[in-house]
C-alpha cells in the first residue's frame, strides 16, 4: 500500500525527469525576419535544438556536408547534437542567414 508521502515522492520524480533525461535540454531558436535568433547558442552533447519558423518564408538549418532541417512556414524542426565541437549552419534558401552551435561534452 502506498502512503500519501510515497505518492508525492513519485510525483516529484516524474516532474523532475519528465519525458527526456534530466540532463538533456531543448534549446529554442526562433526564425523570423530572415534571421536565426539567437544566432549563436551553446549546447551540451545530447541536447536538442529546436527551430521555430515564425517567418513568412520557408527556411532551412543546413550544415555543409552534414544535416539539414527543413523549416516550412509556421513549422518547427529539431536536431539532437551528438558530438562536441562548433557547428556552423545556414539557410539553403538565404545563405546570408547564419547560425552557430557550440557543443560541449
Ligand atoms: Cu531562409
Amino acid at each position: 500500500m502506498l502512503s500519501k508521502r510515497h505518492i508525492w515522492t513519485l510525483v516529484a520524480l516524474a516532474l523532475a525527469f519528465g519525458a527526456t533525461p534530466a540532463w538533456a535540454e531543448t534549446i529554442t531558436v526562433t526564425v523570423d525576419k530572415m534571421a536565426f535568433s539567437p544566432a549563436e547558442i551553446a549546447a551540451k552533447v545530447g541536447d536538442t535544438i529546436e527551430w521555430v519558423n515564425k517567418d513568412k518564408f520557408a527556411h532551412t538549418a543546413t550544415v555543409k556536408g552534414g544535416w539539414e532541417v527543413m523549416l516550412p512556414v509556421g513549422k518547427s524542426g529539431t536536431v539532437t547534437v551528438e558530438k562536441a565541437g562548433t557547428v556552423d549552419y545556414f539557410c539553403r534558401f538565404h545563405p546570408n542567414m547564419k547560425g552557430r552551435i557550440t557543443v560541449t561534452p
